[in-house]
């Protein structure tokens, strides 16, 4: 089972006949080994001495004071690397390049939505995000204040985040697509003073209002003192004086003068919620060394980055951790040339990701497995097109990708030669863990594969017993990583139980996903092991809509489950039971439900289907039983039902759903 194909060359293409058509593993090009940043060294230097390995490449950064120890790991789960160092995250990011000469070189190509474009360099960062902070300074925000950031893919997005990171201010970025009431709870639960967001965002031609959902969250918010405002549609904006500002008058009219002050390694740098298992999502804690070491790091090694050569693209939003850590942290630390767009991938039409990859000559494209599905639905005569021979690697993100996804996007996206890392990593683990190294990684669809250098990850059974090749269980993180979270916010009792108390007595981090390992030792992660669904690389729990559902007047009780979806990976399926009295009005009932959902989390959150049942099945001990609800939604026989309180629920809830 370990037949390979060399990158480009048909006729070394072997065929492992008896598994499947395709070969199993695909070779990196001799021409591609040859100028890799990545060499089997690496795996053998971070074995020497993880510790030392680390030191190496905490060493990228400017330290305005170095760290005098890797790792303290006395207090643990709550790790400190780079104990006794100090950096500013911005100043790494943006002044040290304009300081060793890179000032000129374009850092973001900015493609908006409706065709606008603009340019930042180095230098024009340095002056944007200085403004910023001297704005930020003059609001009264001071080191440890936590900041709201609410926008859409803009640049004055990235700049906000670069001012926090420069005056020690912790952001919290909330995904603009999110409700009003995701970001009051996200408000109040980091007691956020100031907002940043935009006056409306483009989606698909169409100017959306967003300063309108920030005015209803931050209403009886205490915590809020202002909310700044960047024009971007020019749309009519309610407006409260003395609390709204323009960006354009306050931190467009500050000076673009700022020295950055150092912070310690492990200032907290960001907040991001993520959902957990219940129906409260969970302010994941990341702090500043050991961050940006590992984003940098692994942005450096698994894209093969050329400083002044690449021209790379990670398709995320801000939003998301993708966003955070291969869009602003990683790639600007190391000095990338990178794009950023604002829109959606089928504005004005389907061929736009192509039309920008010609237009700015993208080397590395770094996406999600359901966009990958969605471009072959739509047809490979749209990226045939065009000419996308620039692109020399790929990366793929955020759930498991089918062989058949990742085949087609290496042959029609990377021109049957281009390397595709498949990364697997969490908000939690803030930066790549597993994944190919290009150059030294024989591809294997399907597969992220291999631990990266100074990363260790095992396997194991409900009992903690380690599994070698052919094994299959959870997969956990047995050794502290730079780039691991600090806590939930406000809540460390949460955070130990929820990632350390599974495997207690071993110190494991449990990562919450099933994995095997293959024949070869190749790791597969196989998908979530608890309640939460992932939705177009969405992370979103059951609880989370089941409680969105309840809220409505008229539904008593909810259970959600994720049904496998082929463009999405999971779609969201709700079974409710309607409180007495109230009637079923049908289609009418299941819109205004969607509605609900939309309105209370976001509309990524709104279920797929929704069927009204007369009863759920549950277990004895009264916890519903999700598993035959999923045999349901897929349309599959049930299962074993003896568990079960009332088998006979099932006659109606499979009626119910097949109308
Ligand atoms: C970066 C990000 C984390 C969850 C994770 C897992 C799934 C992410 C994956 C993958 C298989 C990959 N996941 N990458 N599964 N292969 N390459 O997505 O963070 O939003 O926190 O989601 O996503 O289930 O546990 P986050």
């Amino acid at each position: 089972m370990t037949e390979t194909v060399t990158g480009g060359d048909a006729a070394a293409a072997t065929t492992d006949t008896t598994e499947s058509e395709h070969p199993v593993s695909y070779a990196p090009s001799e021409e591609f080994v040859r100028q890799a940043n990545a060499g089997k060294e690496l795996y053998r230097a971070a074995e020497q001495d993880r510790l030392a390995f680390w030191a190496e490449q905490a060493n990228r950064l400017h330290w305005h004071t170095p760290f005098e120890k890797v790792l303290d790991w006395s207090d643990a789960p709550v790790a400190k690397w780079f104990v006794g160092g100090e950096l500013n995250v911005a100043y790494n990011c943006v002044d040290r390049h304009v300081h060793e000469g890179r000032g000129d070189q374009v850092a973001i190509h900015w493609e908006g939505e409706p065709g606008d474009s603009r340019d930042l360099t180095y230098s024009d960062l340095l002056a944007e995000v200085s403004r910023a902070a001297n704005a930020f300074t003059d609001l009264g925000l001071v080191a440890g204040d936590r900041v709201a950031i609410y926008m859409p893919m803009v640049p004055e997005a990235i700049v906000s985040m670069l001012a926090c990171a420069r005056l020690g201010l912790t952001h919290s970025v909330v995904f603009a697509g999110f409700s009003s009431s995701a970001l009051r709870s996200r408000i109040d639960d980091a007691q956020a003073k100031l907002v940043v967001t935009t006056d409306g965002q483009w989606r698909r031609g169409k100017a959306a209002p967003l300063k309108e959902s920030v005015d209803e969250a931050v209403d009886g918010a205490e915590s809020i003192e202002h909310v700044l405002v960047v024009r971007r549609t020019e749309i009519d904006t309610p407006w409260t004086e003395g609390r709204d500002l323009w960006w354009h008058e306050t931190v467009g009219q500050a000076s673009a003068e700022h020295e950055a002050q150092p912070f310690d390694s492990e200032h907290p740098l960001f907040i991001l919620y993520t959902s957990g298992t219940t129906g409260k999502p969970k302010g994941i804690i990341h702090t500043s060394g050991g961050y940006l070491t590992q984003t940098a790091y692994t942005h450096h090694y698994v894209f093969d980055h050329k400083q002044g050569q690449d021209v790379y693209w990670c398709t995320a939003d801000i939003g998301w951790v993708t966003g955070h850590s291969y869009i602003v942290y990683g790639p600007l630390a190391n000095g990338a040339t990178q794009v950023v767009y604002e829109g959606t991938p089928n504005s004005p039409d389907e061929h736009r990701h192509w039309n920008i990859v010609e237009k700015y000559g993208v080397t590395i494209y770094y996406t999600a497995p359901t966009l990958v599905r969605t471009f072959m639905k739509w047809g490979r005569e749209i990226p045939d097109a065009h000419d996308l021979s620039s692109i020399r690697l790929l990366g793929s993100v955020g759930e498991p990708i089918n062989p058949e996804a990742w085949r087609w996007f290496r042959d029609v996206v990377g021109g049957g030669t281009a390397p595709i890392v498949d990364t697997w990593w969490q908000t939690e683990t803030g930066a790549i863990m597993v994944s190919p190294l290009p150059g030294v990684t024989h591809t294997k669809p399907g597969s992220a594969q291999t631990p990266l250098p100074g990363i260790s990850a095992k396997i194991v059974d409900d009992d903690a017993k380690p599994l070698g090749p052919g094994g299959n269980g959870y997969l956990v993180l047995d050794e502290p990583w730079p780039s691991m979270l600090r806590g939930i916010w406000g809540d460390m009792e949460r955070y130990k139980d929820t990632y350390w108390s599974r495997y207690a007595t071993e110190g494991w981090y449990f990562a919450g996903d099933g994995a095997r390992f293959d024949d070869d030792g190749d790791l597969w992660v196989l998908g979530r092991v608890d309640d939460v669904m992932n939705v177009s690389g969405h992370r979103i729990s059951t609880s989370e809509v089941e409680s969105a559902l309840v809220s409505h007047h008229g539904v008593a009780e909810a259970a959600v489950v994720g049904a496998s979806d082929e463009t999405t990976g999971q779609g969201i399926v709700a079974f409710v039971i309607l409180r007495g009295g109230v009637e079923n009005t049908g289609d009418e009932l299941i819109a205004e439900l969607k509605a609900q959902v939309s309105k209370e989390i976001s509309p990524i959150a709104k279920p797929r289907q929704i069927t009204v049942v007369p009863e759920l099945p549950k277990t004895r001990s009264g916890k519903i039983m999700r598993r035959l609800l999923r045999d349901v939604a897929e349309g599959r026989d049930l299962g074993d039902t003896s568990t079960l309180v009332d088998p006979a629920v099932f006659d109606a809830i499979s009626q119910a759903n097949a109308k």
